[in-house]
């Protein structure tokens, strides 16, 4: 079965927007297999987010993912990558559609509430990131 990493940013968390969240999730039929709440540190935060690491908004996306704790999320389901981004909405949140999570709680693409891995490449690797096996139910 198709897994996914799903994350509330520091803003979500500290909008209390993770019950929000999840129950999203929850209600449209999918598994929550992994959840914790943490801390990033640097490191992880540039291992993360490498694929940016030449774009001039880099330092930036590294200070805020790191600024608060985050809402680390495993879920499971059909098609799960591809729904969840459907659900998250557009990056950038003045784009988002309404009724998905950025069109609804959010304003500006630097904080944007909610991280979705976008292919099933990066699933694996974010999944591996964040979460050891013993961790997944
Ligand atoms: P993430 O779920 O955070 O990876 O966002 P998404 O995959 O929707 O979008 P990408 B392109 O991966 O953006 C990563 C983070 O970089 C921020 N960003 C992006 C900017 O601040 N300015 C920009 O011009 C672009 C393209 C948005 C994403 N994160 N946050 N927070
Ligand atoms: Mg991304």
């Amino acid at each position: 079965m198709e897994k996914t990493f799903l994350m509330v940013k520091p803003d979500g968390v500290k909008r209390n927007l993770i019950g929000e969240i999840v129950s999203r999730f929850e209600k449209k039929g999918y598994n929550l297999v992994g959840a914790k709440l943490m801390q990033i540190s640097p490191e992880l935060a540039q291992e993360h987010y490498g694929e940016h690491k030449e774009r001039p908004f880099f330092g930036e996306l590294v200070e805020f993912i790191t600024s608060g704790p985050v809402f680390a999320m495993v879920w499971e389901g059909e098609n799960v990558i591809s729904t969840a981004r459907f659900m998250m909405g557009a990056t950038n949140p003045a784009e988002a559609t309404p009724g998905t999570v950025r069109g609804d709680y959010a304003i500006t693409v630097g904080e944007n509430i909610i991280h979705g891995s976008d292919s099933p490449e990066s699933a694996e690797r974010e999944i591996g990131l964040f979460f050891k096996e013993e961790e997944l139910v």
